[in-house]
């Protein structure tokens, strides 16, 4: 759909995308816009900062030890809130919750799956730096009455849907149903998403890197190789010089790569025993796999393609390396050659 002077709205994209492409049931059109209307309502806590009393530790602890902030416990609430009762899901996951959160029996079950990190890039919140929610979207197996946490452990293949909404100096939402990306900035006045990028493409070729160089000594001679060649610049191997950013959000770093190209790595290091990385593989690795091939990049784990992985259990970790694709098959090459 053409980005030019005429304004088209996120509901006007959804409707398209099922005109033409048949890509979008009713459902996961009404999933995708509560899903952006709850963005939009997390995006004014976002905003508020110090003076919506948002910012700060909850005195809780997530699934994965870490402290939670309030505005993790916020937006966790906010997207549970808003989709619970549409009668378009049946369950939900979140990096905040231990277990699935399945739609009340007093709403109509849906046949969807939604799981998400409400938050992402929690560090940054009390920095006032650009943070995110990520989303994936599963249809759920078979036609059983209950749902359980099993139904969720599909590989990335099998996505719906998938995005995030970055929350920085302008509200965008990321979006893919399978026919490419397509971004929406909140006009704030309006309170509306318009489109302001479609088919998004991330270049094959780039000069730009991130990942967290204090992890250097921990990595694995593979990925220690990549960034040694990188750094080498003009005169070493790769022949050119590289430029770095680590901004700590991975949407942010994401969002970057979807609009100028580049390469994010989150590898796995030697402190880890389970041979994962930091990074959650259904709503974190999985959603941004989904968007970065829809742009012509690519996505694995440094030996397969992200999206292919089975996965065990909800709050897998998984080593992350995206983006450009010939910087990502680089990477990989250099991890099977190590074996
Ligand atoms: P979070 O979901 O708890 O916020 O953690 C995930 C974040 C990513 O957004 C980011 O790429 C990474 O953690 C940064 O980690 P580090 O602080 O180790 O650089
Ligand atoms: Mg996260």
């Amino acid at each position: 759909m053409s980005v030019g002077s005429k304004r088209v709205s996120l509901t006007q994209y959804l409707v398209e995308q099922q005109r033409n492409h048949g890509l979008i049931p009713s459902q996961l059109r009404l999933l995708i816009e509560v899903v952006a209307r709850a963005c939009k309502s997390i995006a004014i806590s976002v905003n508020k900062g110090a003076l919506g009393e948002v910012l700060g530790t909850a005195g809780s602890e997530n699934v994965q030890g870490e402290i939670q902030k309030k505005l993790d416990i916020i937006a966790n609430e906010v997207l549970i809130e808003a989709n619970e009762w549409g009668g378009h899901l049946a369950a939900m996951a979140s990096e905040e919750m231990e277990g699935i959160y399945v739609v009340p029996n007093r709403f109509p079950q849906g046949e969807y799956l939604l799981m998400f990190d409400p938050l992402d890039g929690s560090s940054n919140i009390d920095v006032n730096v650009s943070i995110g929610t990520i989303f994936s979207v599963l249809k759920k197996p078979g036609d059983s009455k209950g749902v359980s946490e099993d139904d969720f452990l599909q590989p990335g293949t099998a996505q719906a849907a998938a995005g995030y909404c970055v929350y920085g100096p302008q509200t965008t939402l990321v979006l893919t149903v399978g026919a490419g990306v397509a971004m929406f900035t909140l006009d704030r006045e309006q309170g509306s998403w318009v489109l302001t990028a479609d088919e998004v493409q991330v270049p094959a070729d780039t000069k730009e890197f991130a990942i967290n160089m204090s992890n250097m000594r921990h990595w694995a001679p593979p990925m220690k190789r990549y960034i040694d060649e990188c750094l080498a610049g003009k005169t070493g191997v790769r022949g050119k010089d590289f430029n770095m950013r680590w901004i700590a959000s991975m949407v942010a770093d994401v969002h970057r790569i979807l609009t100028r190209g580049g390469v994010f790595m989150y590898p796995w290091d030697q402190r880890e025993p389970e041979k994962a990385g930091k990074l959650r593989l259904m709503y974190e690795a999985n959603p941004m796999a989904f968007l970065i091939e829809q742009a012509g990049g690519a996505a694995t784990n440094g030996q397969t393609r992200i999206m292919e992985l089975q996965p065990t259990k909800l709050h897998e970790r998984v080593a992350v390396m995206l983006g450009s694709k010939h910087e990502v098959e680089r990477i990989t090459a250099y991890h099977l050659e190590a074996g």
